[in-house]
């Protein structure tokens, strides 16, 4: 009989090889366990809402009054909300057209993509051009739009460094591409070699492939790591040599816990270059508000900019984008709040300011305790996390574990991290979830559980990872990197 078009076996095979870690195996797993009853802390996602964050309340007060616009008209209204959140409510429902219940345009709020032009112009000191921005839901949705466009089949082929975040692993398999990695190197503070970047594209064109697009992640997930302007400005003199489009994942911009690498955007590093090559390089920026302070990931709001693309591609992105209508309304309106946050002298500006502070200095705290608490492990060694919300310690596993991992079936650090689960309840990324170097074995963890609860987790962690390594330890010690 033959098969029916959603039988499993005749599935778009794109669909069936497609991996997404950050809800695999191990999540599967802590989420059975959640439901026999087990304490489960679910450090997998970078999903602050759900391990405690409190909303920033500005923003929520808009966005109430946006999605129940009658309460405008309630005499009391002056009573519960302030006028400066009122007054912007007012705003953005004058930019849509019928509410937050009414499609937009597919590239967003024409107003709130001004507000965007002019945070990026405050941001990098370069104009920027609101008909070159695009609002998505997420970042990820953006991601996959820019992708959708560059693949044209099997040939060609996209940069991504490894360690990578899976958004771009699994959306260039789904679109049927091929990922040609570029290696981060661990002992350099996951730094970015670019003789490694070019071995990497020699490699892929000896195979047949076209190099089309690199992507970079700065800060780094998982590896946190923040690039320097000097790193920069040599991956965009590459790009232009090579003539590839840079895909800038920059959603992690606003979380960086050290001083000495602020975070520069890739479109003023290469603004600053000057011309030729500022005309020449094709760059796509992204950015979102489940990250930074904000973390408001249910809301699905992200934008992406795009520097020297032609019009008639933008036109194309556009047609795009409009098979699925509109991005969702609420959502831009909480991507305008990011982008123009409360201003010394509004009302609402002392208690935003104490609020987003608050959350970034507890995760710049929340950083170092992972950090310190992972390399006072046995064998395990972890660079500092820099920026982003993670952490990715080395784990040295003993060859017995690695044995008794084949022996269970398993990849070892998904073993490792199965037994830690069942041991201690902390749900990690098993870092083959992300690429990693052959023989080398990591995990993932977020930076965000509760600041009060971070001793006791970094001291269950410790005591699981003192009892495995005893229970599989060889003898031989383990050198530090
Ligand atoms: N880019 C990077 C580097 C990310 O880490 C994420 C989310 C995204 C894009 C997409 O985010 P939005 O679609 O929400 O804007 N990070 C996932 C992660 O690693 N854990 O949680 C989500």
């Amino acid at each position: 009989m033959s098969l029916k078009a959603l039988d499993y076996e005749s599935l778009n095979e794109n669909v069936k090889n497609c991996q997404y870690a950050v809800r695999g195996e191990l999540y599967l797993r802590a989420s059975e366990l959640q439901k026999e009853g087990k304490k489960i802390i679910f450090t997998n996602v970078g999903n602050p809402h759900a391990l405690g964050q409190k909303p920033l309340t500005f923003p929520r007060q808009v966005v109430a009054l946006c999605q129940a616009p009658f309460l405008l008209d309630d005499p009391n209204i002056g009573m519960i909300f302030p006028a400066d959140a009122i007054a912007r409510a007012k705003h953005y429902l004058s930019l849509t057209s019928g509410g937050l219940g009414a499609y937009s345009d597919s590239r967003g709020l024409p107003g709130v993509r001004k507000e965007v032009a002019e945070f990026i112009e405050r941001r990098d000191g370069y104009p920027s051009d609101p008909e070159l921005i695009f609002l998505t839901d997420g970042a990820s949705k953006g991601v996959m739009q820019i992708l959708n466009c560059v693949i044209r089949g099997q040939k060609d082929g996209i940069l991504v460094p490894v360690p990578q975040y899976p958004l771009y692993s699994a959306t260039i398999s789904l679109l049927g591409g091929t990922l040609v990695p570029y290696y981060l190197e661990e002992s350099e503070n996951w730094g970015l070699d670019v003789n490694n970047l070019r071995q990497s594209v020699a490699q892929a064109r000896s195979q047949g492939i076209t190099v089309r697009a690199m992507v970079i992640i700065n800060p780094g997930n998982p590896t946190g790591q923040c690039l320097s302007e000097a790193n920069l400005r040599e991956i965009l003199r590459f790009c232009c040599d090579e003539r590839l489009v840079l895909l800038g994942d920059e959603v992690y911009q606003q979380n960086i816990y050290q001083d000495e690498r602020p975070f520069i955007s890739s479109k003023k590093v290469l603004m600053d270059m000057g011309a030729p090559i500022s005309k020449e390089v094709q760059l796509i920026s992204f950015h979102t508000v489940s990250k930074g302070y904000w973390g408001e990931c249910g809301q699905r709001g992200g934008y992406f900019e795009m520097t020297n693309i032609p019009p008639r591609t933008v036109e194309e992105i556009y047609k795009i984008a409009s098979i699925a209508l509109s991005p969702n309304v609420s959502a831009q309106i909480f991507m305008g709040l990011m982008v123009s946050p409360p201003k010394p002298g509004d009302i609402s500006y002392d208690q935003f300011v104490r609020e987003s502070k608050g959350i970034l200095e507890s995760l710049r705290r929340r950083a170092r305790m992972m950090t310190d608490g992972f390399n006072s492990c046995k064998n395990v060694v972890c660079n500092f996390t820099e920026g982003a919300m993670y952490s990715f310690p080395q784990i040295k596993l003993p060859s017995k574990a690695i044995e008794a991992a084949k022996q269970a079936g398993k990849v070892p650090d998904v073993f490792y991290c199965l037994k830690l689960l069942e041991a201690t309840g902390i749900s990690t990324v098993p870092g083959s979830g992300f690429g990693q170097k052959e023989g080398v074995f990591h995990l993932r963890t977020t930076i965000l559980p509760a600041e009060e609860e971070m001793p006791e987790i970094m001291d269950s962690f410790k005591k699981f990872n003192d009892e495995f390594m005893s229970q599989y330890g060889d003898n031989f010690g383990y050198s530090r990197m």
